[in-house]
């Protein structure tokens, strides 16, 4: 923890914890698990490439293909086991998730997204997860990205705000499926990376 402030309360249950980490020391395990199981960008069903890149590291990783979207405990590319999910990481979603009011939160997933310029999330519910009562936590690391929060439904009203280099948001509860999405880095933005806690199983 940095300066740390108290957590901002979004929405209902929705915490934002500004300047809650430290991203060197986080960017550095990036590097380690991207050497073993490299960014690499889904195809969705339809077809479409995602513009963001993605890895994972954990007991299951969070992965995407013509057939949908799945939790794998290997990775699609190698067959090889996802790394084990670092220290350094679990400690940090547990304690972001305790400072939001989520005490015992034991992630087995931490998906790894990577936004160059340009890439973007649409709106999207994370409803894979076998386990709703769980938390997410979600980590930003490096360029600024612009956060959009929706509703329960998909044509509720979002609103944005940015999350910054070391920003950690918590949800779950009454908010554990609301839409929510990243807009398009912008063309001058550098490297965003976006870590993402679940319990999948
Ligand atoms: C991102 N995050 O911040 C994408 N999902 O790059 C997500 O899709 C997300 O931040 C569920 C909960 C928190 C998140
Ligand atoms: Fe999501």
């Amino acid at each position: 923890m940095l300066f740390p402030t108290p957590p901002l309360q979004i929405a209902t249950d929705v915490w934002l914890l500004k300047s809650f980490c430290e991203s060197a020391a986080l960017l550095q395990h990036i590097h380690v698990i991207a050497g073993q199981a490299p960014f690499r960008h889904y195809t969705v069903q339809g077809g479409q490439r995602m513009s963001v890149a993605m890895t994972s590291c954990g007991a299951l990783g969070w992965t995407s293909s013509e057939q949908g979207y799945a939790y794998t405990p290997t990775d699609p590319l190698s067959k090889c086991p996802w790394s084990q999910m670092p220290h350094d990481f679990k400690r940090l979603a547990r304690s972001a998730a305790s400072a939001a009011g989520w005490p015992s939160f034991e992630p087995d997933s931490c998906l790894i997204n990577r936004y160059k310029a340009g890439a973007a999330m649409g709106l999207h519910q994370d409803r894979n997860e076998q386990d709703l009562s769980a938390p997410i936590v979600s980590v930003s690391i490096g360029a600024t990205a612009k956060f959009m929060l929706g509703g329960q439904q998909r044509t509720d009203a979002v609103k944005s705000f940015d999350l910054q280099d070391g920003d950690v948001m918590v949800w779950g509860g009454s908010a554990r499926l609301v839409f929510h999405g990243v807009r398009p880095q912008s063309q001058e933005s550098s490297i965003r990376y976006n870590l993402t806690f679940r319990k999948a199983a």
